[in-house]
């Protein structure tokens, strides 16, 4: 059984702006993790072991009471962001081990092939202490014992465990002297006999007034890697204990003394390390005597985040009792802070609004909600799905004709879509657009207060957002999954097939429509009016309503009785082509300055359409003739013109009321120029023996050389005014030019 440890003073507090169920989540700045960690049991010689995004943190458990290193059991806890820790219980006791009679003390678990291995020192019944192996398939156990028997024994306690980058897992251990084996990779048994490490003063510190223990070591290692240097952090001198470091360039030394990382602290005369990095972070466990009735017997385990100093040492790290920062929250710095509307400067509603910050929660970063550019995503977001329907009618002709009509439609829905839909309102004096939180001079505030604006200027864009203190002007996207499209088609074709070859004819007449055939990742897919997709429904970009494609293989049967060269020369002949009649795909004629009173200027400028001039239609918009005199002129400009401005007496004097409104083009509403190609193959088989013949091939791609142009490409009535403007000019072609690909076959 497990349960989750809540601290009522700093439980994570995690305010989402769900009015606008944007990405980012605002997160309490202080949420820490209460040091002790555990607070409910005594808990000692802490061991860290980040697995699959938690951290497990493998304790020791001393009684209550103890008076000496009364120690039966191994603790787990677990945590996703160190504030947080879910208590999973005592999964390795020494019941585990049936050889062991005493001292569960400090060890270290790891992962390796799909199981965990916790090392353990333990006092065998026998009375001397050995090494022990729990292993099991879960991080939280339960551990059985691996071997049935001691790993090592050699009266030395405290293993620690690490696997090099090449796969070699290393278990030091000592007290005290300090040892290592180099584990197998079953990681339950070694190779070699254990190897004592020198405890020279240059490679642990000296330690004075001890003749036997010359050097700083005294237990508790904590062996690890880090950007290739080897740390060994350990219990130094005796007692009480501080914890020190030592570095290696190898996995075995040479070791240098790099001195204090916690000084001696805490009411525990033990203290015992645990070093690792997470979620971006570097974490350093021990343990001290801070619980109430706590002291050298009765431990418990805290942590601190730190940061390596450049060179990779390690700086000092004091006992704290706030602990950690939550891990996985954002900088306060980064999280923006909700406006409230106050009015408008003199109450001129044409003007920017005025904006104070939110108090409280609603407001735990320093960064302007207006300034920021905010993206949204459906809580629920539904994968597209799309359905199709056929009802295909086959008719035989006779003489192997076949002739089939059909219809085939499909409806999709789901669809990716971005747009900004919080876009600034159409304010009118009919239909204002109302702020709340202020009165219009700002000389009343507060949730009843409100004002009513009138004109859509480019000063009060921002205040008619959709929602209130967010940027819905240009600072804002949504990516939405309520794109659809629908596709009806007549589908006939005339075939046959024979021993000499096929025919086929087929014509589609077909219709594709949808609210947008792009479902880019960054901008906006949505046309003109962006609060809603009704203005964006109009045909695919890859709709065709006419397609008419003829393909066919011939084996020519003449001079079939010749032999000789005659046969080798005027037999074997076959035939194949494709050729193709299409109507060109749609296009749209945009206006990059339109909707600004609705949408920043050149926040969303490919959506935006154009307007056709007085007295135009669609049809007079498109020049007529050969398509080879137009070229320089597809699009007539005198039909198009740019979207009005709202206010075009007061912009002549004022530019902040220069908006404009959308055109009143739709999209794709234009189509380019049909197109067709030929494709012809001529194809000579030569049978050379019974089993060997030739081919050679003469493939001509687009043989009359036909030009297929493309659409218009720059379709911006804003360039109508330049200089040479390309506007409405078809600058491309599609295709390819002719192509003659000969091709020689063996087959044998
Ligand atoms: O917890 C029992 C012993 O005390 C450990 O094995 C040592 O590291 C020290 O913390």
């Amino acid at each position: 059984m497990t349960f989750t440890l809540h601290r009522s003073s700093k439980r994570v507090l995690a305010l989402v702006l769900s009015l606008l169920c944007m990405t980012t989540a605002f997160l309490p700045v202080k949420a820490r993790a209460d040091n002790p960690i555990v607070q409910h049991v005594y808990t000692a010689d802490p061991a860290p072991l980040v697995y699959n995004g938690r951290v497990y943190l493998y304790t020791g458990h001393d009684e209550d009471n103890s008076t000496y290193f009364t120690m039966r059991d191994w603790r787990v806890w677990s945590s996703s962001d160190m504030v947080n820790w879910t208590d999973h219980g005592s999964p390795m006791s020494l019941a585990t081990f049936s050889w062991a009679g005493a001292d569960a003390w400090a060890g270290q678990a790891v992962y390796r092939n799909g199981k965990f291995y916790w090392y353990v020192p333990v006092r065998m019944t026998n009375g001397s202490q050995a090494i022990g192996v729990g292993v099991s398939d879960s991080p939280t156990g339960p551990f059985h014992d691996a071997l049935g028997g001691p790993l090592i024994q050699n009266s030395e306690i405290d293993p620690t465990v690490y696997i090099d980058d090449d796969g070699q897992a290393y278990l030091y251990y000592g007290n005290p002297n300090l040892w290592y084996v180099r584990l197998n990779a079953d990681m339950i048994s070694y190779s070699g006999s254990p190897t004592q490490i020198p405890l020279t003063t240059a490679g642990f510190g000296t330690r004075t007034g001890d003749a036997n223990r010359p050097t700083l070591y005294e237990e508790g290692p904590w062996f690890y890697k880090r950007n290739g240097l080897y740390y060994m952090v350990f219990a130094a001198k005796c007692c009480s204990e501080f914890i020190a470091y030592s570095t290696s360039p190898g996995p075995t030394g040479p070791w240098t003394y790099r001195g204090t990382i916690m000084p001696t602290q805490g009411s525990s005369f033990t203290n015992h390390p645990g070093v690792i990095d997470f979620n971006g972070g570097s974490y350093f466990f021990y343990h001290n005597g801070a619980l109430p009735g706590g002291g050298g017997f009765t431990r418990s385990v805290a942590v601190e985040k730190f940061s390596y100093n450049a060179d990779g040492t390690i700086p000092t790290i004091n006992m704290t009792t706030a602990g950690a920062p939550q891990a996985g929250t954002l900088d306060p710095t980064f999280v923006p802070c909700l406006q409230v509307f106050q009015g408008f400067p003199n109450g001129d509603t044409t003007q920017a609004a005025n904006y104070v910050s939110a108090s409280g929660s609603a407001c735990p970063g320093p960064l302007p909600s207006t300034l920021i550019f905010g993206l949204q995503v459906p809580r629920h977001f539904v994968v597209p799905s799309t359905q199709q329907w056929n009802l295909t009618v086959q008719r035989a002709l006779g003489k192997q004709w076949v002739l089939e009509v059909g219809y085939i439609g499909t409806h999709a829905v789901h669809l990716r879509e971005t747009r900004d839909n919080l876009q600034s309102q159409r304010a009118s004096v009919s239909s204002p657009a109302v702020v709340s939180g202020a009165n219009c001079d700002g000389s009343s505030v507060g949730p009843a207060a409100t004002c009513s604006i009138t004109t859509n200027t480019f000063g009060n864009a921002v205040a008619r957002s959709r929602v209130q203190g967010i940027n819905g002007y240009a600072g804002f996207q949504l990516f939405a999954n309520d794109a659809y499209s629908h596709y009806h088609s007549l589908q006939t074709s005339l075939s046959r097939r024979w021993n000499a070859g096929y025919f086929q004819a087929a014509y589609t007449f077909s219709k594709s429509t949808d609210a947008t055939s792009s479902g880019n990742t960054a901008f906006n897919t949505a046309f003109n009016d962006e609060s809603t997709l009704d203005a964006s429904r109009g045909l695919s970009d890859f709709d065709r309503t006419h397609r008419f494609v003829v393909s066919y293989r011939y084996d020519l049967p003449f001079y079939k009785g010749e032999t000789g060269w005659k046969a080798a020369v005027l037999t074997g002949w076959a035939l194949s082509g494709i050729t193709i009649f299409q109507s060109g795909t749609p296009f749209s004629v945009t206006d990059s300055g339109a909707g600004s009173a609705f949408l920043g200027l050149g926040f969303t400028p490919g959506t935006l359409s154009g307007s056709l001039a007085s007295g135009s239609t669609l049809a007079t918009a498109v020049t007529k003739g050969d398509i080879h005199n137009r070229i320089d002129g597809y699009l007539n400009v005198n039909a198009l013109t740019t979207a009005p401005l709202l206010y075009p007496a007061q912009c002549l004097t004022d530019g902040n009321f220069c908006t404009t409104d959308f055109g009143n083009l739709g999209r794709n509403v234009f189509r380019g120029p049909y197109q067709q190609n030929w494709d012809f193959g001529l194809i000579k088989n030569f049978k050379l023996t019974e089993r060997q013949s030739l081919r050679f091939t003469t493939d001509f791609f687009n043989i009359w050389n036909h030009t297929n142009f493309g659409n218009p490409t720059l379709n911006d009535v804003e360039s109508i005014p330049l200089s040479k403007s390309p506007f409405g000019k078809i600058i491309s072609t599609v295709g390819t030019p002719r192509l003659i690909q000969f091709s020689l076959r063996y087959a044998f």
